[in-house]
């Protein structure tokens, strides 16, 4: 869940390899967007999977599936300009198969 200006998640371990079926809400009033990025990256060519705002209006719920590929800290981010800096990134971690 993402809203103003925090990220959520039931689940904060996963295991690489395994595809997981996410369910994105943005609770907040304004637009944002989800991305996975290895841990601490800041920048948008760093990122493994990404769904745009366009995607994700105040509101909205929508389903998409990743897999990790491989173990280590990933972290979930929305990357609109300011967002991350204002707090919405969310440490996650992913052990082996
Ligand atoms: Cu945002």
């Amino acid at each position: 869940m993402l809203s103003e200006w925090s990220l959520e998640s039931s689940r904060r371990t996963f295991r690489a390899g395994v595809p997981y079926h996410f369910q994105l809400t943005n609770a907040g009033t304004g637009e944002h967007e989800w991305a996975v990025v290895p841990g601490g990256a800041t920048d948008e060519s760093e990122a493994l999977f990404e769904v745009e705002e366009d995607w994700l209006p105040s509101g909205a719920t929508i389903s998409r599936t990743f897999t990790f590929p491989g173990p280590g800290r990933y972290d979930f981010v929305c990357l609109l300009p300011g967002h991350l800096e204002a707090g919405m990134r969310l440490p996650v971690e992913v052990l082996a198969r």
